[in-house]
């Protein structure tokens, strides 16, 4: 507890997607909430800069440190430092296809990085103040072994960011029966939002979606689209990373919707979203995504245009198929059930990058040179 009796819960990756939704969320319960973000050479503040405090004000309830998952000494310093009662470790390189083109730096900071977290809190003696929440993730399932994935389905990770993920899962498990710590795991599904990373695949293909229909954009250039995800809600997701610090046991959960979708059936439905309906014809790397009807008179888009195509570049090396989590055990024992289905979450996503995709439209007709990156 901080010196006035809040909560202090300490956020890595609080410069993410999750780290902004939860650090919300906490200061919404009154915590003070310490985050630590990266340095770079530019701001990298976009999503919780709507939470910024004024360093000079009093009472600041939200405050951040400079730190990297990679650097012990200076975890060690900001956990003595901010003394929290929950830390939160969402920071990871979390881009599963990098994670081929990055294997060691992502063991580093996704699996190493946790053990950091872990080995700080109990040499520093905190082992019995402070919780801990790590991220796991549903690509530990991997390759299919059973469906629905549940907390007791085998792990069978297929790329370096799960393999790193699974260190991390059992160093977390590791430190709570060794020593006694409030450490556990939340198993998450793919979650979603408005401020989702550009290159993760809902994301790009609402932003795709709206800047073809804006005429910004040519074509969609997509890997595999019979991959099947149970996507949520970032928001719906956080409530529950909350929630398994506050269960009177420390465990490890699965959270999910209990629902999966294709990559091609999210495409549809984003371009459903402004009354244009899709034509998929072909397979695999010749497959297409045509334009066949349009019912939306503010988009003058040619009935049979191409809008959709595959890249094989965008294919891995190893693949996950199909993840559809059992929520279960979260349902039953904590009374968690998501809030957002995935029509609403589409929904939300196209009118936000809309929005994005007009303010691009009115810097390009001033002569202004817009972000052109599709990957
Ligand atoms: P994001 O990629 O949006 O955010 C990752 C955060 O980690 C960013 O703040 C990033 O900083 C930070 N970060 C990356 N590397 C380091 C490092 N070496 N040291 C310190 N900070 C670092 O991820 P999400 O918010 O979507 O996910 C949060 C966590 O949950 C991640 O661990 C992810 O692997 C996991 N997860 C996510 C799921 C999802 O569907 N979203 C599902 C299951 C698990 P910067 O902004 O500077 O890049
Ligand atoms: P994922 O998310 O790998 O599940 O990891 P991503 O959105 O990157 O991929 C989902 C599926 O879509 C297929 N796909 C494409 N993916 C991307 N990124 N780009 C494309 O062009 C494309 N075309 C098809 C992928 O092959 C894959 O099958 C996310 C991350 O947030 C992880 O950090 C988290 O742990 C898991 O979700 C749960």
């Amino acid at each position: 507890m901080s010196e006035n009796n809040h909560k202090v819960a300490l956020i890595t990756g609080v410069t993410g997607q999750d780290g902004a939704y939860l650090s919300e969320f906490l200061l919404k319960k009154g915590y003070e909430v310490h985050g630590i973000k990266r340095r770079a050479s530019l701001f990298n503040t976009d999503r919780i800069d709507h939470l910024y405090q004024d360093p000079h004000e009093t009472d600041v309830k939200f405050k951040l440190h400079y730190g990297d998952l990679t650097d012990t000494t200076n975890l060690t310093r900001i956990i003595k430092e901010t003394q929290p009662d929950e830390i939160y470790n969402l920071a990871a390189m979390s881009h599963v296809q990098v994670s081929f083109e990055m294997p060691e730096y992502t063991a580093n900071a996704d699996g190493i990085g946790a053990l950091r977290i872990l080995e700080s809190v109990r040499l520093l003696g905190m082992e019995k103040k402070t919780k801990i929440y790590q991220a796991s993730t549903s690509e530990l399932y991997g390759k299919v072994q059973e469906i629905p994935q549940s907390e007791t389905t085998p792990f069978y990770p297929r790329s370096p960011y799960a393999v790193a993920k699974m260190y991390a899962y059992w160093a977390t498990v590791n430190y709570r029966e060794a020593y006694g710590m409030f450490a556990c795991n939340g198993i998450l599904f793919n979650h979603e939002s408005p401020v989702r990373g550009e290159t993760f695949v809902t994301r790009k293909i609402t932003r795709a979606t709206s800047k073809i229909v804006k005429g910004l954009q040519d074509k969609l250039y997509l890997g595999n689209l019979d991959a099947k995800r149970d996507w949520g809600h970032a928001k719906d997701y956080v409530r529950m990373m909350w929630m398994i610090l506050q269960h009177d046991q420390p465990e490890d959960w699965v959270i999910a919707t209990g629902t999966t979708t294709s990559v091609r059936d999210f495409v549809r439905m984003s371009f459903q979203y402004i009354g244009i309906e899709l034509e998929f014809t072909g397979v695999g790397v010749d497959e297409k995504g045509t334009i066949k009807s349009c019912s939306n008179p503010d988009y003058q888009l040619e009935i049979g245009r191409e809008v959709v195509a595959v890249d094989p570049r965008y294919f891995r090396p190893t693949e996950v198929d199909l993840l559809i989590g059992d929520p279960s055990k979260a349902k039953e024992k904590l009374g968690w059930v998501p809030e957002i289905a995935l029509q609403e979450l589409v929904n939300e996503m196209m009118e936000s990058d809309l929005h994005l995709m007009s303010r691009e439209e009115y810097l390009k007709s001033g002569g202004y040179r817009i972000n052109n990156y599709f990957e």
